[in-house]
């Protein structure tokens, strides 16, 4: 057999290799979706009872026909030793749905709205308590180790369900650049609020948890409306190395399609200090926390959220805020049949 000319065998070879090349890159995974309380109830039901229930129901399935990478779950009453978080999830069905969201290989994200620690007020009590809360020498003090030592124990159970690596995001202290929490931003200085934080993790590393845990803030005012600006606040209440392991921001869509701009304007402003922040210290990107409240503004997923995502291939998921069964108009994942629904599973392939 005649033997081909050399330049077919060169360009067959580079070919080859090209081909093997591009099979051998790392796909870049997709992001992640997740909606908080996603199991325990939705729009127009709920199983709020503390029992199993041998089937599971889901606001994402229902709608889009597939499960939530990611459930996020709260943590608020706990701290009182209270059945029932501050939404009126018993804590024992808590568990079991992250048993079963662990098993089916997916994630779960824990938040905690915890009470004022010196009023007993809730966390929208922003009564001045942080200089207390972190003073060993105050009761505030001790009241706060009880309800971190509550916290912690369950968290500690929590993880302990996990089937696979890094399935727990514990995101601590959120939304401290907003001034409606009593951990927030008015509440004290930036070191008041690390040493809150570190003083958390520090006791759930010494229970031993096995977790990653996040840092989000809100919404970025304390310094000028630049990008620097929100690096800079971003920046200063940030933990610490050593505490953090993935760093995020919370941001909604407010006012309808005409709020668009105004919505894409601050999350890219948030996401580009957080983008930056976790670049800087080699620490993972998330959004937090995000959404559009009954989807006021139309295919707000494909049109909105997705290409936002897309500026930022970093982002590891997107959790979007619950479907409250008892406030009509409070939820973020559309119901099943409606226009909305069609565009989230749109949005749900095109991640
Ligand atoms: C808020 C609202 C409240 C809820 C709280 C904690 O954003 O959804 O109704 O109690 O989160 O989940």
């Amino acid at each position: 057999m005649k033997p081909l000319p050399s330049f077919v065998h060169k360009s067959y070879i580079v070919l080859l290799s090209l081909v093997l090349l591009a099979a051998c890159q790392p796909t870049k995974p997709r992001v992640l979706f997740g909606h908080q309380d996603d199991v325990v109830y939705g729009s127009g039901w709920q199983r709020l009872a503390d029992s199993t229930y041998t089937d599971t129901r889901s606001c994402v399935y229902e709608a889009a026909g597939v499960m939530p990478d990611l459930i996020g779950f709260d943590l608020g009453g706990i701290e009182l030793n209270a059945s029932r978080n501050l939404d009126s999830v018993p804590f024992s069905r808590m568990l079991k749905e992250c048993r079963r969201q662990f098993a089916r290989g997916g994630k779960v994200t824990l938040s905690w709205h915890a009470r004022n620690p010196l009023t007993g007020g809730n966390s929208w009590d922003t009564t001045p308590c942080l200089a207390q809360v972190i003073d060993p020498d105050t009761e505030v003090h001790d009241t706060m180790q009880a309800w971190i030592e509550r916290a912690g124990a369950f968290v500690a159970q929590v993880a302990e369900l996990q089937t696979a690596p890094d399935q727990l995001i514990v995101r601590l202290w959120h939304e401290q650049s907003g001034n409606w929490f009593w951990w927030g931003r008015e509440a004290g200085s930036a070191d008041d609020y690390i040493a809150l934080w570190q003083w958390t993790r520090n006791y759930m590393n010494i229970l031993g948890i096995n977790a990653l845990y996040a840092y989000s803030p809100d919404k970025l005012t304390l310094y000028e409306d630049t990008p620097e600006g929100a690096y800079r606040e971003t920046a200063e209440w940030y933990p610490g190395d050593e505490y953090v392991d993935i760093i995020g921001t919370d941001c909604y869509h407010h006012g309808g399609a005409e709020g668009t701009d105004d919505y894409l304007y601050r999350a890219h402003r948030q996401l580009d200090a957080a983008a930056r922040l976790a670049t800087e210290h080699h620490k993972r990107l998330a959004f937090t926390e995000t959404g559009c409240e009954a989807l006021r503004c139309h295919n707000w997923y494909t049109t909105v959220l997705l290409p936002l995502l897309r500026q930022y291939p970093a982002i590891e998921y997107v959790l979007v805020w619950r479907n409250a069964w008892d406030i009509p108009e409070h939820y973020y994942v559309p119901q099943a049949g409606t226009p909305e629904a069609e565009d989230l599973r749109q949005f749900l392939k095109q991640l």
